[in-house]
């Protein structure tokens, strides 16, 4: 490991833990079969994984409901397996990122179980968002907010004695009860938590709904957009139109008083405190990174600070249609809002709540789900899709700052569309009573091998969620060492990246190409990388330069076809 500031240029690959690699044959991905898999990450050339959570939890919504975080889920292993895979990867030269859930814990939590069994006004209420209902018997919740996963934030107990008690607010499911966060007890414990996995030798944390920790002052009613996590649109009372941001960022954003309060920033300024206390001058800048639904991107910009985060997760592009323009529009954007603090941006393609980018780019319509969670009917064009997707990534993995991976997309795994429902798990399907088709579909068990069992996700061939057929052709195994399959085309563009410095350089736009190209220089150290991203529907004429890589096979007629990104020298 070197001592720069390894997270402004880095890959960091997302490794899902329940559907990367099964060790132990009970259909469920855990950290044993996640350190047997290292060596394809090495051979991929991934800077750092991030680990989604694998605490214990009652897996409700499949982890993200912590109810213990110094321990793992017997379902994923042990601390010793975490500790191994940290070693392991950490051998390889891999750096790991684990997954923190501050905002809530599950209801498992014994925090939670101890403040249903206390009283209302109690300390173990207190670490929690505990009020009393409205209405002449409390019947009615405290306020008009919605779940994110769909109806009401707000869940009543019954009290020990009984009788219909408080209610508890809960942005997500009634299983994951908000913190409070202004409860100093909640700070420590959490700092502490940080504490523990810094010491077992993490260099960095996700930080799960970063923007959602404080809410306003005295839980006021909201009349404004619940931006759910289907995309759509679950606002009380009047709507009015936020139109799209001039930076071309997401849409998709959560505001009101239960989002980007102003307090948050103290809090990430404390744990920024807590991470240099770990800094060994060797694995320096452990990193925060903040999922934070926050827009324009000059507000996500502020948690990104020399005091505060390193990153945030830059989601502009999960909602930008197939357009050159648009592309132009968040890649500038993205650019200046970072720039402003001095700090490199990150790009993000695909994660484990969204559309996998090869089915969104194949939709007909983009425009409708700014989130990318599909309703029932959608069937995008898988070919057209992927072809896309391939030249999204080459593009996107030019670009300065650092690019989040979501494991599978260097397999070009298109989404999981036709998943019964009575297999789906994801609580946002249940709560919004299957009317949106839920996040299970981009959650579906990787493909290793084309012939083993389980496509060799599980040695006994059992998947937690069923695998399409014909995932074979999209197996590891099938792909290695196949030119132009999508794996060596993740392998090569990382490799060049690499080589060339690409996250570090600087972006210049090429002027004298159609509209409908994505044209720009790389400026690393002496030499330049061309870019040229075809977004339009005729092929375009290449420059004399020598082609590096390119996202499909080119016609050798010197033309650019379209949906098809290549890197050029100079
Ligand atoms: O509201 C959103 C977008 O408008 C959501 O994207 C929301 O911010 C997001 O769903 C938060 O996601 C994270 O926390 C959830 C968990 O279910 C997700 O998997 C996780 O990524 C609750 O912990
Ligand atoms: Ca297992």
């Amino acid at each position: 490991f070197g001592t720069d500031e390894w997270w402004r240029t880095a890959v960091i690959y997302q490794v899902y833990p329940r559907s990367f690699a099964d060790g132990n044959g009970d259909g469920i991905g855990d950290l044993p079969g996640i350190t047997s898999r290292l060596d394809h990450l090495a051979a991929l050339g991934v800077d750092a994984v991030w680990l989604s959570p694998f605490y214990r939890s009652p897996q409700r919504d499949a982890g993200y409901d912590v109810a213990d975080y110094r321990d793992v889920d017997p379902i994923f292993g042990t601390l010793e397996d975490a500790d191994a895979l940290i070693a392991a990867a950490h051998e390889r030269g891999i750096r790991v990122v684990v997954d923190l859930v501050p905002n809530h814990t599950s209801s498992d939590h014994a925090w939670f179980q101890a403040a249903l069994a206390a009283a209302p006004g109690s300390p173990e209420r207190a670490r929690y968002l505990f009020r009393d209902g409205r209405g002449e018997h409390g019947e009615l919740p405290p306020n008009n907010w919605q779940s994110i996963f769909g109806g009401d934030a707000w869940t009543r107990v019954t009290e020990p004695d009984g009788t219909p008690g408080q209610w508890y607010l809960h942005l997500f499911d009634s299983s994951q009860p908000d913190l409070d966060w202004s409860n100093p007890e909640v700070r420590e414990e959490l700092e502490d938590v940080l504490r523990f996995w810094l010491r077992r030798g993490v260099d960095g944390f996700r930080v799960d709904v970063a923007h959602g920790l404080v809410k306003a002052e005295g839980l006021p009613d909201w009349d404004g957009h619940v931006a759910m996590v289907d995309g759509s649109d679950a606002g009380t009372g009047p709507l009015s139109d936020p139109g799209a941001p001039e930076d071309g960022s997401t849409g998709a954003s959560n505001s009101g008083p239960m989002f980007d309060q102003e307090g948050v920033h103290d809090i990430y300024r404390s744990w920024r405190k807590v991470l240099d206390e770990f800094d060994d001058g060797v694995r320096r800048s452990r990193a925060l990174v903040a999922e934070a639904w926050v827009e324009p991107l000059s507000r996500l910009a502020r948690y990104v600070r020399e005091d505060e985060m390193q990153q945030a997760f830059n989601f502009s592009f999960l909602t930008t249609r197939w357009d050159a323009a648009a592309y132009r529009t968040v890649v500038t954007g993205s650019l200046q809002a970072l720039d402003a603090v001095g700090a490199p941006t990150t790009w993000v393609l695909s994660n484990h709540d969204v559309v996998r980018h090869p089915s969104r780019l194949g939709l007909a319509d983009q425009t409708s789900r700014p989130n990318g969670i599909f309703a029932h009917d959608p069937q995008p064009d898988e070919a057209l899709g992927l072809r896309r997707a391939r030249a999204a990534t080459l593009f996107t993995l030019a670009l300065p700052g650092s690019a989040y991976l979501y494991q599978g997309e260097e397999l070009g795994l298109p989404e999981h569309t036709a998943l019964p429902d009575d297999v789906r798990q994801d609580p946002a399907f249940f709560r919004t009573q299957g009317a949106e088709a839920g996040r299970d579909g981009c959650r579906v068990p990787l493909p290793w091998s084309a012939q083993e069992p389980a496509f060799g996700f599980s040695p006994t061939g059992q998947a937690w969620l069923p695998q399409p057929t014909g995932w074979g052709a999209y197996a590891a195994d099938a792909q290695a060492g196949v030119p132009g399959s999508t794996l060596e085309l993740y392998r090569t563009a990382l490799r060049l990246r690499r080589e060339r410095r690409l996250g570090a350089g600087g972006l210049e736009w090429v002027e004298g190409y159609p509209e409908t190209v994505l044209a720009f220089r790389i400026f690393e150290d002496e030499r330049s990388t061309l870019v040229l991203a075809n977004l339009g529907t005729q092929p375009v004429p290449l420059p004399d330069a020598r082609v590096l890589v390119a996202s499909t096979d080119l016609p050798g007629d010197g033309t650019l076809p379209p949906d098809v990104t290549a890197w050029l020298e100079g």
